[in-house]
Order: structure tokens, then C-alpha cells, then sequence
């Protein structure tokens, strides 16, 4: 039976000013993903902190949420079969060192802070992060 999902894709400020935009779409694109909605925006460091509220309680709160709104970033609806699992294992692990081969992560990664890219950890939380940014 077909699972088709949507999903959270962000393209995190370190990596919009490498000018990876155009590589790390094309790396979705050749893993089946199709682009549904995309913009790019610079949002308010209080719109990080919504966004990240789950993390409100972490040491790294605040910097993440500086770091999130210090540039542009590029959103966008991310949609195939089981798209949230399939966006994960195709960012790859957190930390850029741990992350595999071949994952955008370990590709483009600089460090656990500056990790390139943002991905939804699962359907509820995807259809929240996608009304986040693209509900009227
Ligand atoms: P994820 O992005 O792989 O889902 P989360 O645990 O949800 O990872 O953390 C959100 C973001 O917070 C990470 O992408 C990373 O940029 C940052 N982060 C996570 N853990 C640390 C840490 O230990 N130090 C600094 N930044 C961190
Ligand atoms: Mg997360």
C-alpha cells in the first residue's frame, strides 16, 4: 500500500551561504522527494523559538534560536512515500561526524550546530512545522 507523506525541510543559514541551495535540492529531487512548496525567508529569533519550543529547555536553546534567524533559510514542503523517515536517514545523523556516508549531512555538515539542514521527526510533528511556515 502506498504511505505517501509530507514533510519539513529547512536549509539552514550556514548552508544557504555556501550557496548549497541548488545541491542539497537536487540531492532531495534524486532521492524521489518532490518540492512541493519552497521559499526563502529570514525569520525573528522569536519565530526560532516557536519553532524550537520542544527544545526550550536545552543548553543550546538560545543559541540555536540565534542561530536559526541569523540568515536566510529555505523552507520547503518535502513529499514521497514515507517521506519523514526517508528525510531523515537522507540528512543523516545529528552531529556531521556521525552522520553516513553520502547523507546531506555528512556531505555538507560543518558541526552539530551548524549541521546544514533541518528535517520533521515524525507525522505530527511534520504537519505542524509545515502549517508553521505555510498556513495563510
Ligand atoms: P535534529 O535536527 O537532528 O532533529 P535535534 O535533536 O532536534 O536534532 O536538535 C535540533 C537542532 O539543535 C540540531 O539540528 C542542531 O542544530 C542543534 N543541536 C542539537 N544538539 C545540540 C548540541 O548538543 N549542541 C549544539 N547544538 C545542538
Ligand atoms: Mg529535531
Amino acid at each position: 500500500m502506498s504511505n505517501i507523506e509530507q514533510t519539513l525541510s529547512i536549509i539552514k543559514p550556514d548552508a544557504v551561504e555556501r550557496n548549497l541551495e541548488n545541491e542539497i535540492k537536487e540531492m532531495f529531487k534524486n532521492n524521489g522527494f518532490s518540492i512541493l512548496k519552497e521559499k526563502k525567508i529570514q525569520i525573528e529569533k522569536s519565530e526560532a523559538e516557536k519553532f524550537y519550543k520542544v527544545h526550550e529547555t536545552k543548553p543550546f536553546y538560545n543559541d540555536l534560536c540565534e542561530y536559526l534567524s541569523s540568515g536566510p533559510i529555505v523552507v520547503m514542503v518535502l513529499e514521497k512515500e514515507n517521506a519523514v523517515l526517508g528525510n531523515r536517514e537522507l540528512m543523516g545523523a545529528t552531529n556531521p561526524k556521525d552522520a553516513e556516508a553520502g547523507t546531506i549531512r555528512n556531505k555538507y555538515g560543518i558541526s552539530i550546530d551548524k549541521n546544514s539542514v533541518h528535517g520533521s521527526d515524525s507525522i505530527d510533528n511534520a504537519n505542524k512545522e509545515i502549517d508553521f511556515f505555510f498556513k495563510n
